[in-house]
């Protein structure tokens, strides 16, 4: 079968029934995007297609990898084009996406990040790193480049954040800016005055590229892929009206993208209700051995639970115009048969997650008496999860920063549900300071961890649902 490459495009041999990039691709990329992964390719990389498309060349992008280096190779020798295939109830389509131009690896091949950053073309860097990269190591890879531009006598970048942080914009500009700081207090200045940090949430379901996507691929285009991958039809991006060219807003609200004075109420309602209940759903489908986030909304109680959590206890902190049906429009997301979202993916750095995605809804609500009781069965659940092995005895890997200490505590007090508790809410980098001290919610937590040991994930729940029926 053909490789897919740069020459199936000139030669345009590829089935009609594929949307094919009709720009040229060799202008020199404006983008240079950190965190090369199949949500850029899903999300951003899509925007910036659209954009070379509308005939506006400054859209190409340099997609860095952090460390691994498969992705970025492979795509280098397709000349960095793939397949994306998005799946919806109306069926199937199929885009091949042009807007990565090239690739590198920014753990091999740090010069070359720092030589993109200071490139005369270069006007944008975007960023899907992870929660867990935001810190000194990231700072200092920008800043290098930054340094280097600003020496250049080049003008600032525009550095756009598209990480599940709240105000993940000025996360990062505070991290640049302090870290230039002690470098030199000019480089800092100019940092903040000459770049624009805006904050952004996005959004795409894009489940880990596997060989089915491949197969699939093949079998649409005949072409070979190795880069295939599969996402949903629904997208957003909500960006921050701050950037070094005005005009850009304009140019990215012409692709879809709102540009808002405000991200706050999209990316709490975000955050919360969809992070929020996938981190909900993954924990309780990984230890009731359901592998994926339609298998666990499938299941009637879990998907009672989800809608519960979202209607009754993260809706009513929320500002987002329209929530009963951007949660209605989730549970439908969820349930996507096309997407095999493996709920392990969602589950790995649950320890950085929990904090985004459900404390701000729990300290909200303690401090105003109401009711947490979904979050507590959530936390007690993820206690659960930390044993790394479900309720049929099978065991699976936990991945997270902090995964090892936490699953050592979960073990060391194993069956004991109060000493679980207290040790677990001990982590103030998770739950904070307050929680471990509050009776209203360690109480909780306590009696449904108690529940899941004693019943399993699935009966507790049962217990639980049970129980909102005969309060309601
Ligand atoms: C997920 C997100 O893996 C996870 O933690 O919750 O990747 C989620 O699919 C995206 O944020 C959707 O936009």
């Amino acid at each position: 079968m053909r490789a897919l490459s740069q020459t199936v495009l000139d030669e345009r041999t590829a089935p009609p029934s594929l949307h094919l990039p009709d720009y040229p691709r060799t202008s020199p990329p404006g983008v240079l995007h950190l965190g090369l992964g199949a949500f850029h390719r899903a999300h951003q990389a899509v925007v910036f297609d659209g954009l070379l498309t509308s005939g506006d060349t400054r859209w190409g992008v340099l997609g860095v990898a952090m460390r691994s280096t498969e992705l970025a190779d492979t795509l280098a020798r397709q000349d960095g084009l793939y397949t994306l295939q998005i799946a919806s109830a109306e069926g199937r389509r199929w885009q091949l996406v042009g807007s990565v131009l090239d690739t590198c690896v920014a753990a091999r091949e740090p010069e070359r990040v720092t030589a993109a950053i200071a490139a005369p073309a270069t006007r944008w860097i975007t960023l899907t790193v992870t929660e867990k990269a935001y810190g000194p190591a990231l700072a200092a890879q920008l800043v290098a480049g930054l340094a280097a531009r600003h020496a250049a006598g080049l003008g600032g970048l525009t550095i756009a954040s598209c990480d599940n942080l709240s105000g993940n914009g000025s996360k990062l500009r505070q991290l640049c800016v302090d870290a230039a700081a002690a470098q030199s207090t000019v480089l800092a200045q100019w940092i903040e005055g000459s770049c624009a940090f805006p904050d952004s949430m996005v959004d795409r379901i894009v489940p880990a590229a596997t060989a089915q996507h491949r197969a699939d691929a093949a079998r649409e285009t005949g072409l070979d892929d190795a880069c295939a991958l599969g996402t949903e039809a629904f997208w957003e991006w909500v960006i921050e009206r701050h950037f070094v060219d005005p005009a850009d807003g304009a140019a990215l609200a012409a692709m879809g993208v709102q540009v808002v004075e405000d991200v706050k109420p999209f990316e709490e309602a975000k955050l919360r209700m969809l992070n929020g209940s996938h981190t909900a759903i993954a924990l309780m489908g990984a230890v009731m051995g359901l592998p994926t986030v339609a298998d666990c909304v499938a299941n009637a109680d879990i998907r009672w639970f989800v809608k519960h959590l979202m209607t009754d206890i993260v809706m009513p902190q929320l500002q987002r115009p329209g929530l009963p049906a951007y949660r209605d429009a989730l549970l439908a997301r969820f349930a996507n048969p096309d997407l095999h979202h493996k709920v392990h993916q969602i589950a790995s750095d649950s320890s950085l997650k929990i904090p985004l995605r459900w404390l701000p809804t729990l300290q909200t609500r303690l401090a105003a008496g109401a009711d947490v009781e979904p979050l507590a069965f959530a936390a007690a659940v993820w206690m659960r999860y930390l044993l790394a092995e479900d309720d049929q005895g099978r065991p699976y890997a936990i991945s997270d920063p902090a995964g090892e200490r936490l699953q050592a505590i979960a073990r060391q007090h194993r069956g004991d549900a109060p000493g679980t508790v207290a040790a677990l809410l001990q982590q103030p980098t998770i739950w904070g300071e307050a929680l471990a001290a509050d009776p209203r919610w360690t109480s909780r937590v306590g009696f449904w961890l108690e529940r899941v040991q004693a019943l399993g994930v699935g009966a507790a729940l049962a217990q639980f649902k049970a129980g909102h029926a005969s309060q309601a």
